[in-house]
């Protein structure tokens, strides 16, 4: 599998916990590297374009609302299948239906407050990564 590249988000309810170090723990047990990494509060509008598929949905304002709410960590993973495999790490989009062991199910508590985001494809990565990152904010290793 090729080396890839990922974007990760700790959000707001995580970061509240003190649970950063934790969450950025399993990435490195996992073999995945940080390759870029801040810490940001997001805007709405910043936080609305990046979610700006949703836009539609019924739960987008929610969405901005809570992503909006405190300050997240922003990193680039990189490593074999980092996409996926950030993923599983995570586990189900609901903690309520996350496979035990996952960020999800050890530290969120609803479908709202979910703790974490990873880009979903190689297409979304780029867009995500690329959102929040210049070229020169990354550091290959
Ligand atoms: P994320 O983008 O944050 O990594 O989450 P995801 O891929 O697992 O889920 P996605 O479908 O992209 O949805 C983005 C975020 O919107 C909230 N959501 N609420 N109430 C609902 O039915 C609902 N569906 C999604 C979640 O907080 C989800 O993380
Ligand atoms: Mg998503």
């Amino acid at each position: 599998m090729a080396t890839e590249r990922t974007l990760s988000i700790i959000k707001p309810d995580a970061v509240a916990k003190n649970a950063i170090g934790d969450i950025i723990a399993r990435f490195e047990k996992a073999g995945l590297k940080v390759v870029a990494a801040k810490m940001v509060h997001l805007s709405e509008e910043k936080a609305g374009g990046f979610y700006a598929e949703h836009k539609e949905r019924p739960f987008f304002k929610d969405l901005v609302g809570f992503m909006t709410s405190g300050p997240v960590v922003v990193q680039v993973l990189e490593g074999e299948g980092a996409i996926a495999k950030n993923r599983d790490l995570m586990g189900a989009t609901n903690p309520k239906e996350a496979a035990p062991g996952t960020i999800r199910a050890d530290f969120a508590e609803t479908i709202d407050a979910n703790a974490v985001h990873g880009s979903d494809s190689p297409e979304s990565a780029e867009r995500e990564i690329s959102y929040f990152f210049g070229n020169d904010e990354i550091c290959p290793r």
